[in-house]
């Protein structure tokens, strides 16, 4: 079933639950003006690949490339403001008895939007720790030109925080997260391709232990045809109507 809009019977299950789990990707940003990662093609995005500045590989190979993508996003996200999509989600936590927000993000704005219970599945782009075996957390640096800068205690590239490629989810995340979709009533996906895992199975093993599926996407995905809603249209207009 296609809308743009929370259709009333959905309203009335949503009331009526419990547990509701919520996953959300790139898109529920995007009317920020944070760019997603597999639909636009301006700027760094235009010429590679998440795969190939996301991972481990990419930062070996040119760290400094790496670490200039991810200052660059994290000068696009503090200009960037929560929109209704992110609000909407807030206030729907404020009405459900057990409500699991979980985020694939790394910019921080829910938390922006005032959501304070939060599962950041792949990090956060405002910590740096070190690339060494530690991950010292580091609170300031000094940028010096052609390399990124080195962590003070052991001398290791600084990197953000964040969950690349090949790298394992921390278990007490991805635990808590699987958890969440496995008992609850309700599971919306909102802006996410569902291509990435293990992030991108939380829907489908939702599904399988008998939550009614709602998507929240202007496109298609590999969820679209498991999904028992699908809501045709961009997050920031079709979260609002949660509250009518
Ligand atoms: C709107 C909208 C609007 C637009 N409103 N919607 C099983 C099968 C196959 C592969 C694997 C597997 N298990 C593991 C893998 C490997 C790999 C993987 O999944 N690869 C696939 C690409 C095939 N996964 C991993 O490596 C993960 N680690 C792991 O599994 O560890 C165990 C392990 C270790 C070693 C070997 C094997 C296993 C880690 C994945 C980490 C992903 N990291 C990134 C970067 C995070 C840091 C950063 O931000 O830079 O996470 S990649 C990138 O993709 C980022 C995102 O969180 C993630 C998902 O993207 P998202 O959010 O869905 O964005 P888009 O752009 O794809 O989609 C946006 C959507 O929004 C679109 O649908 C639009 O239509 C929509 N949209 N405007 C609503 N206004």
């Amino acid at each position: 079933m296609t809308t743009v809009a929370f259709p009333a019977a959905l309203l009335e299950r949503l009331r009526r639950a419990r547990r509701v789990a919520a996953l959300t990707g790139a898109g529920v940003s995007a009317e920020s003006g944070v760019p997603t990662f597999r639909d636009v093609h301006s700027g760094l995005w235009a010429r590679y690949r998440p795969e190939d500045l996301a991972s481990p590989e990419a930062f070996a190979r040119d760290p400094a490339l790496v670490w200039n993508w991810y200052a660059w996003r994290r000068q696009n996200v503090a200009a960037a403001a929560p929109n209704p999509a992110h609000f909407a989600l807030a206030a729907l936590a404020t009405l459900i008895p057990e409500f699991t927000l979980i985020t694939q993000n790394v910019d921080g704005l829910h938390r922006r939007a005032g959501s304070q219970a939060l599962i950041e599945l792949h990090g956060s782009i405002q910590r740096t720790v070190c690339s060494g075996r530690q991950r010292h957390e580091v609170e300031q640096w000094t940028e010096d030109g052609s390399e990124p800068p080195r962590c003070p205690v052991c001398s290791a590239l600084l990197r953000p925080d964040v969950v690349w490629f090949g790298e394992s989810l921390p278990h007490d995340t991805i635990d808590a997260a699987f958890r969440a979709a496995e008992e609850c009533e309700v599971f919306l996906c909102i802006g996410t391709s569902t291509l990435v895992y293990p992030a991108a199975e939380l829907p489908f093993f939702a599904h399988r232990h008998g939550a009614c599926v709602v998507e929240v996407n202007p496109h298609n995905t590999p969820l679209s045809s498991v999904a028992d809603f699908r809501l045709s249209g961009p997050a920031g207009e079709v979260l609002p109507t949660l509250q009518r």
